[in-house]
């Protein structure tokens, strides 16, 4: 029985794939932070019904005392890198935190790797925001990167390390280039997520309108689902590289909405309106990924389409608001 570590088991990603390896008969170790509403950190893990069935051990990825005592403890044939100060806005904000976390953090887990592991596969979780201001379209694996915000040079450091890492020391350190993904367990602060959750407030009568900013921003948007299989298969294979998982698809955050309102009968243009607090001092304008590598060498395409993606979501907001007490 193979065992896996998880950091970032209590996001959205790390929930998915916890579930996905507990179907393959992993034991599930999760990194989890301490924090002063415990009942919250596995809030994703009890939507999806696994929470009983992962063990949680407590670090922080800025501490590497607590790493090396997880890993030694977890004693894993896989790590999955996926914690990090994850919200592009927030870095604007807090660009030393997101440095010590997204970018520190992700060395001190390699360290923790080479020091305590170094037979295991590991997985960093990089992001298409390294390409930013794109330098060619679709992005692939070969493309310039060009970071456009303290969370985009977080993970260009994080990445590098990992290749420097594994080209160093020889360890079996896969990067995952990963387009945006999705699903009902999104944090709300990202745009998918708070305008499905905004569709069912207006469509239950609880709100009136939902306030956005760049409308004309356009994603790739694939489903989480989809994106955590191509982790899992990046590490079997025997060759440790780099993949871009992508759908290929870009729609715009407009787009976006005509979908999510459309699937309860609204209209968009009645409800959205746009505030400059939601924008952000340096944009990403465009992204369109090229997973032809990983369809090749991993046999993975996306199954999930962003109809069925948004319409899950709106449902699953739905569902929650509906609740006792949601
Ligand atoms: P989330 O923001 O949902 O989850 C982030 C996780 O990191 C949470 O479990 C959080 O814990 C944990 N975390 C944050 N800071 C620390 C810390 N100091 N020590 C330990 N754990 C910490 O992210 P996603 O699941 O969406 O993404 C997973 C990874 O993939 C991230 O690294 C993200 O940057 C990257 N990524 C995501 C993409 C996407 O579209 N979702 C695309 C490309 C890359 P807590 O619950 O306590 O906050
Ligand atoms: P992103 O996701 O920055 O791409 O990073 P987010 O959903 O925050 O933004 C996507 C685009 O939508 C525009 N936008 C808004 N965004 C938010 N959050 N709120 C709004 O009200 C709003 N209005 C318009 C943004 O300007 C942006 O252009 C996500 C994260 O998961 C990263 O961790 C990950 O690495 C990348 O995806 C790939």
């Amino acid at each position: 029985m193979k065992r896996a570590l998880i950091t970032g088991i209590t996001g959205q990603d790390g929930a998915y794939l916890a579930q996905l390896l507990l179907a393959k008969g992993y034991t599930v170790f999760g990194l989890v932070r301490r924090s002063s509403t415990a009942e919250g950190a596995a809030l994703r893990l009890r939507w999806l019904g696994i929470a009983e069935q992962v063990t949680l051990l407590d670090g922080d990825l800025t501490d590497l005392g607590s790493l090396l005592r997880v890993v030694a403890e977890a004693a894993p044939d896989e790590i999955y890198n996926l914690a990090a100060q994850s919200f592009v806005k927030t870095s604007f904000h807090q660009p030393h935190l997101t440095g010590e976390v997204t970018a520190l953090g992700a060395g001190q887990m390699l360290e923790a790797l080479r020091l305590q592991a170094p037979r295991a596969r590991f997985y960093q979780a990089s992001s298409s925001e390294m390409f930013g201001l794109v330098q060619a379209t679709p992005q692939s694996e070969t493309t310039p990167f060009y970071p456009r915000s303290p969370y985009a040079v977080s993970k260009l450091y994080a990445h590098w390390m990992a290749v420097n890492y594994r080209e160093s020391f020889g360890l079996h350190i896969n990067s995952g280039i990963l387009f945006n993904h999705e699903s009902p367990l999104r944090g709300l602060e990202f745009v998918t997520r708070k305008i499905t959750d905004g569709v069912a407030r207006i469509k239950l009568g609880l709100a009136r309108e939902l306030v956005l900013g760049n409308l004309e921003a356009q994603r790739d948007w694939g489903h989480a689902r989809d994106y955590v299989r191509a982790m899992w298969l990046m590490l079997q294979q025997d060759k440790p590289q780099d993949f871009v998982i992508a759908t290929g698809r870009t729609a715009s955050v407009q787009d976006f909405c005509a979908l999510a309102f459309g699937h309860v009968g609204l209209n968009w243009q009645d409800h959205v309106t746009t505030n400059p607090a939601f924008l952000r001092p340096a944009e990403v304008d465009v992204l369109t990924g090229d997973a032809a590598k990983a369809r090749r060498l991993l046999g993975w395409v996306p199954e999930i389409s962003l109809e069925q993606m948004v319409a899950e979501m709106v449902e699953a907001d739905l569902a929650r608001l509906a609740a006792p007490g949601g």
